[in-house]
């Protein structure tokens, strides 16, 4: 069976080389992208077997996103194939002065046609975590009925429950992203949640206090991931900050998705908060240092090792 199934969108990525803009620029690299599906690609290099649910257009985009999560070692029995949307898309740029910038070409997308029944093939798949994020919540009134579905039934199917928020202030609504994130997240047994999250969604970016009002609102298990900062994880009772692992960073993008799947695969395979923080931080280094989203990952032969260094040896 499958240990981790991330539910979302996973796109087609446009972007101009770095230096150039999208009003003028003649190239444009192509990408796929996609939370849950960086996520994902963690989980698989360390060995662990992961998989996408999520939906795409009957076109070459949905093809080359597939393609990829295949090429990723993520499975894709669970993306739908939906002949009548076409696959998301999106485009990103740097502006001179550094500032950075997406446009999603999302709505109406396959993807943004999820619903329950997507969530219950997932289910019915019996992964042991289910990966989720804000976003998908986001992307339209049938992804939040998936999202809900998911939450309420997972437990009663065997299946623990991550959420990351991801607000995405690209998507809009960035409050009603705010209070949909503050009502999933009570029903999350991970949560893997930044420090401008935590400030937005709890009310606080004080690690202890963060910890504290996520316990409170019924939360299992916590990490605080503070970007160059590290992440807090807890140890019993003890909130413990593990520095960053990250000597370079090229691109921040993706870090915090390879770090959660560092972390779900690591406790799943019985490491401790700790081992599990350190080996997310890892590869949160390795992604962070190099362009795109999952390219920094070490290969699968230095990814399993890392992993065998915080898994318990069985005795
Ligand atoms: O975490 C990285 C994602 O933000 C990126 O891959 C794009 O999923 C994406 C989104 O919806 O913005």
């Amino acid at each position: 069976g499958l240990d981790v199934v991330g539910f979302g969108e996973a796109m087609v990525l446009m972007q101009p080389p770095i230096g150039a803009d999208l009003r003028s620029s003649a190239q444009l690299g192509v990408h796929v992208a996609g939370a849950e599906l960086n996520l994902c690609a963690a989980v698989a290099r360390v060995g662990l077997a992961a998989g996408l649910c999520s939906r795409v257009g009957a076109d070459p985009l949905g093809e080359r996103v597939a393609d990829h999560a295949r090429a990723l070692g993520v499975d894709t029995g669970l993306v739908l194939v939906d002949p009548d949307h076409p696959t998301g898309l999106f485009l990103k740029d740097v502006r001179p002065d550094g500032e950075r910038r997406v446009h999603y070409y999302r709505r109406g997308s396959a993807a943004s046609t999820m619903d329950s029944a997507d969530a219950r093939r997932l289910l019915a798949a019996r992964p042991a975590v289910v990966a989720v994020s804000g976003i998908t919540a986001a992307l339209g009134p049938g992804p939040l009925r998936g999202v809900r579905t998911l939450l309420r039934e997972a437990r009663a199917a065997g299946t623990a429950v991550a959420f990351d928020p991801n607000l995405r202030p690209a998507l809009g609504d960035l409050d009603g992203q705010i209070a949909l994130a503050r009502e999933l997240l009570a029903s999350a047994d991970y949560l893997l949640i930044g420090v401008e999250e935590a400030e937005a969604i709890l009310g606080t970016a004080d690690p202890a206090a963060v910890f504290r009002a996520a316990s409170a609102a019924g939360v299992g298990e916590t990490v605080l991931k503070a970007g160059a900062d590290g992440c807090y994880h807890a140890d019993g009772d003890r909130i413990v900050h593990l520095p960053s692992a990250a000597s370079t960073v090229v691109d921040p993008v993706g870090g915090g998705d390879a770090f959660g799947g560092g972390y779900l695969a690591a406790r799943l395979r019985g490491a401790s908060p700790a081992g599990a923080a350190w080996l997310g931080s890892r590869l949160a280094a390795g992604v962070v240092a190099a362009a795109g989203d999952t390219d920094g990952l070490p290969d699968g032969a230095t990814a399993r090792a890392l992993l065998a260094r915080v898994v318990p040896r069985k005795s």
